[in-house]
């Protein structure tokens, strides 16, 4: 198998490691049992004609009639439990075939009402959005059709309409304006349809989120609940009315029951009209020695960009490239990063290429900033936010309150907080963490090294949130500059902070596909490891600070967070992480984070990948091979990675030629073989 290999100080991503086959978690419908009834496959109430004003719809045979409200009526439909429906970082995601299955996502969706609070849902109003994927227009009418069953009194839908093409996404929403528009209309939550950066299509992936009112992503005590329903669900509770047509903006009603499509951008461009400086933008995007380009990958942004880009700030039409949303994201993968925001990275790194470039994904909360020939890392993106986040945004006037990151992203912010003298909150991996912080105060601007920066104007990262804040240092920085003089650009701006703060190097390696089960041994491994460590050990020349498995108590609520990722952290600040992904639809996702503090001026222009090979030396040898002597002498392997960079590499256990990245894996088979020969000192 070979890797995808990008040199940049950031993301790596080795793909389809280790060939771990998906197994399907419920029988197709073709094997379901009969003691249950599907909504997808029953046909008899998710086909009915749409827009059809009917004031009551005589029951379907497979369930019994429940309620009657004013003229709707209810059924209860049975079901069984079905397993692996755990919510992880972001939402339930799995294939998109296998939310397909049978009462799937049904399941899922009742599992919810089963867990929140009657006077949560009941006559209440919730929103529904997402990015419009494969699967969101059929999974939009099974979410209404059992919110309105279990009493909901009002869905609110956005809807975008491309006149160019003539055609109409239904269920669109981004993560971001779901946020916005559920704080702004003050409702009680709102479902996301997305599985955000992960491909769509019929043969990729879905997902689902819930969030509250507040706008935050449910915490664990709800999602925990939800999954407990899924084991014990029996029934779901739908209202008999017909498919409704979100193809209109405009107001269904059944009874009490209402739905209405909304434009999915005017309320986030409201917002985002509070929070910047729009003419400040608006000068600097029509200079003509400024150029400027966003990359939307045919993800829920494409319905934003040009409204808020073009016609608000004055951007050329042409800035907008992969604008219009699709349901498979034009076979692409909507991750913006140096790998497959690709087209973009190409633009952004020629000679004549233009001087700011961003990207964002599927559901339009994450986001990759670029100058000419220059990347920025998330970490930094939202230290320099901060850093100068008071001059140039007007929301941030009287100075952030407090600043967080996940645990994960690099130590840049910790810095900023501190010469600000600010609050600073290291948290769990997720944005569900920062949202108790910005309720009670503590926080204003977050992000993670996963391309995800925001601040409390809502309560999810927010990709064209950042672009607009990263605009508005640029245009700040260079307002007053004439015609012809030179321009302070991206790199300008991140040399000066890095000169100011010292430069934290970071790179993160993501092996995909993994087996579960060898990667869970291996975290297994590394806590072994962890709970023999000592403080002042030394690692070739790094002395441990210490190692841990992260821990987090939410100091608003006392909620504890735990086993969030084994850290290995120095006395200079450096750092290595190891933690398994929740977000994949399929096997595991290993992460390893490396992340060295530079203070030295001089070496800030070193690539990140030679500033952190004596960390990864120094820490393989000393974890990975020196345990495992006897079995696999990795040191010649980091020979042969420090000469050559660019490879293709075999993920065989025995490879006596790999790289890095491939010992790293390999060390996954090596802890199990190592220890069945018991030769690991654990
Ligand atoms: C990943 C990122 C995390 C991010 C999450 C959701 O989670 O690491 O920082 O919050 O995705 O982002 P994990 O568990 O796979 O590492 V998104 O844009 O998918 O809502
Ligand atoms: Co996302």
């Amino acid at each position: 198998m070979s890797s995808t290999y990008a040199r940049f100080d950031t993301v790596f991503l080795l793909s389809r490691f280790a060939g771990a086959k998906y197994s399907p978690l419920w029988p197709s419908s073709s094997s379901s049992s009969s003691s249950h009834s599907s909504l997808l496959s029953s046909g008899t109430h998710l086909r009915a004609k749409p827009n059809s004003r009917l004031r009551s719809v005589t029951a379907a045979s497979s369930g019994p009639i429940i309620a009657g409200s004013e003229s709707i009526e209810i059924k209860s439909l049975p079901t069984k439990p079905i397993e692996g429906q755990k919510t992880g970082t972001s939402g339930l995601r799995k294939k998109v075939k296998v939310f397909m299955q049978d009462n799937y996502l049904a399941n899922w969706i009742q599992a919810l009402f089963n867990s929140l609070p009657l006077e949560d849902y009941k006559d209440a109003t919730l929103v529904l959005g997402g990015d419009g994927r494969y699967f969101n227009k059929e999974a939009s009418q099974i979410i209404i059709k059992i919110a309105a069953g279990n009493g909901v009194g009002k869905i609110l839908v956005g809807q975008f309409i491309n006149l160019k093409r003539n055609t109409c996404r239904e269920g669109i929403l981004s993560t971001p304006a779901v946020s916005a528009v559920i704080r702004k209309r003050k409702a009680n939550g709102g479902f996301i349809m997305s599985a955000s950066h992960n491909p769509g299509g019929p043969e990729y992936d879905w997902g689902i989120k819930f969030n509250y009112s507040s706008g935050q992503p449910a915490p664990e005590s709800i999602t925990d609940k939800i999954y407990g329903n899924t084991l014990s669900i029996s029934e779901i509770k739908v209202a008999e009315i017909p498919d409704i047509d979100l193809s209109h903006v405009g107001v269904t009603k059944y009874g009490n029951f209402s739905v209405e499509v909304i434009d999915p951008v005017s309320d986030y461009l409201e917002l985002m009209e509070d929070v910047f400086d729009f003419d400040l933008i608006r000068g600097l995007l029509s200079r003509s020695d400024f150029g400027f380009m966003f990359d939307a990958m045919h993800a829920v942004t494409g319905a934003y960009a040009k409204p808020i880009f073009v016609d608000n700030l004055g951007a050329k039409p042409d800035s907008i490239s992969n604008g219009v949303p699709l349901e498979d994201f034009g076979h692409g993968h909507p991750d913006p990063n140096l790998t497959y925001a690709k087209d973009l990275v190409d633009v952004m790194y020629r000679d004549d290429g233009p001087d700011f470039g961003a990207a964002s994904d599927g559901d339009g909360d994450r986001n990759m900033v670029l100058g000419n020939k220059f990347f920025v890392t998330p970490s930094d993106s939202v230290a320099i936010i901060a850093a100068n986040a008071q001059e140039a945004i007007p929301y941030f006037r009287a100075g952030p309150k407090g600043l967080a990151r996940s645990m994960p992203t690099s130590g840049a912010l910790d810095r900023v907080a501190e010469k600000l003298k600010l609050p600073f909150f290291e948290v769990p991996t997720g944005w569900k963490f920062f949202g108790n912080l910005m309720d009670a105060g503590k926080l204003s601007i977050c992000g993670e090294e996963s391309f995800g920066t925001g601040s409390d104007h809502i309560r999810e990262k927010d990709g064209i949130w950042a672009v607009l804040a990263w605009l508005s240092i640029l245009a700040h920085r260079n307002k007053d500059k004439k015609p012809g003089e030179k321009l302070v650009s991206v790199a300008d701006v991140v040399n000066e902070y890095w000169a100011t703060y010292g430069r934290n190097f970071f790179s993160r390696y993501d092996y995909e596909e993994c087996e579960s089960e060898g990667a869970n041994k291996m975290i297994e491994y590394l806590r072994d490891i962890v709970a023999k460590s000592k403080a002042g050990e030394n690692y070739g020349n790094y002395v441990l600070q210490f190692a841990d498995d992260f821990s987090y108590t939410d100091p608003v609520d006392g909620s504890v967070a735990s086993k969030q990722g084994v850290r290995f952290v120095f006395t200079d600040g450096s750092r290595i992480i190891f933690r398994l992904s929740g977000t994949g639809s399929a096997g595991a996702t290993v992460r390893i984070y490396i992340e060295q503090f530079e203070p030295d001026v001089s070496k800030h222009d070193v690539d990140a990948q030679i500033a952190l090979k004596p960390l990864i030396g120094s820490f393989l040898s000393c974890i990975v091979c020196i345990k495992a002597e006897g079995v696999y002498r990795e040191g010649e392997a980091h020979c042969h990675y420090m000469r050559e960079k660019n490879y293709s590499v075999s993920h065989g256990p025995y490879e006596r030629r790999v790289g890095f990245l491939t010992s790293v894996l390999s060390a996954m088979f090596l802890f199990e073989i190592s220890r069945a020969m018991n030769c690991l000192s654990m």
